[in-house]
């Protein structure tokens, strides 16, 4: 798979930067960029069909440590308290472009039968570990909600501030409504772990590690993403420029 990615990369960075030096001088750089971006998207939809499965493993394939990356506790006062109560009071408010505004209560969630899965999570950082995932389907939160038909992204708003920044992270519909896109409170076994985003987080199993947000307490139904933060879908690409589609 990231084979494939790199080889659709240097393939849209060969075609539209190839005269990089002149580029990067020019006024238009960022927007070539942005082009790439997309372009990068259509070769994607072009070689694989984004509905595919990501690949899932067996339970002999675990890593034996699956390790934490970005915030490990959000660390405010809010969430130590949820900490101190176990998370009984947390709740998944979903919001925005939806005919039902929900604020689903961890619990709640937590007892609707739920999809079991083992991934391979690649962080851009250069690190891959494959862990096994319980969650709901974030296709079934999103119907019960009722999405607007002007819907386009959904954005999920987490617990943590990374610097002195909220962190946060957006998705299309594609992803929204793929089948191993959920809503995770388990992982190997267990309830999540602080580290790894507890009580709540996102798997989106074709996406790079840095858009499985975690400690999500609210998810927002979307039109566009400006306006939202930095308007670039997410704490990465509002920061550091990371690109908003990071399929694998
Ligand atoms: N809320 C929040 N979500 C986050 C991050 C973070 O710092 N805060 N880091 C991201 C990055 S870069 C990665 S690789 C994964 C790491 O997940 P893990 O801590 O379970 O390994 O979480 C992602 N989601
Ligand atoms: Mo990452």
């Amino acid at each position: 798979m990231i084979g494939r990615r790199r080889f659709i990369a240097a393939a849209s960075s060969g075609l539209l930067l190839g005269g990089c030096d002149r580029l990067n001088n020019s006024p238009g750089f960022r927007s070539v960029l942005r082009s790439a971006e997309g372009l990068n998207l259509r070769a994607q939809r072009l070689v694989s069909a984004r509905d595919a499965l990501a690949r899932e493993y067996s339970e002999a394939d675990m890593s034996p440590f699956f390790r934490s990356n970005g915030t490990a506790h959000p660390g405010t006062p809010e969430y130590a308290r949820h900490l101190a109560e176990n998370f009984a009071n947390w709740r998944l408010v979903v919001d925005g472009l939806v005919a039902r505004p929900l604020s689903i209560p961890l619990h709640v969630l937590k007892s609707i039968p739920h999809r079991v899965q083992i991934t391979r999570h690649d962080c851009v950082e250069g690190w891959s570990a494959i862990g096994e995932w319980h969650g709901l389907e974030l296709s079934r939160i999103l119907e019960a909600a009722g999405l607007s038909t002007r819907a386009k992204y959904i954005v999920f708003h987490c617990a943590d501030r990374f610097g002195d920044k909220p962190y946060y992270e957006s998705i299309d519909l594609i992803d929204a409504f793929h089948p191993q896109t959920i809503m995770a409170w388990g992982m190997n076994g267990h309830l999540l772990p602080v580290p790894n985003g507890a009580p709540l987080r996102l798997r989106v199993e074709r996406q790079l590690g840095y858009k499985h947000a975690k400690y999500v307490q609210r998810i927002q139904a979307v039109e566009t993403l400006a306006g939202i933060h930095g308007g670039k879908g997410g704490y990465w690409e509002d920061n550091v420029d990371y690109e908003w589609y990071a399929g694998i």
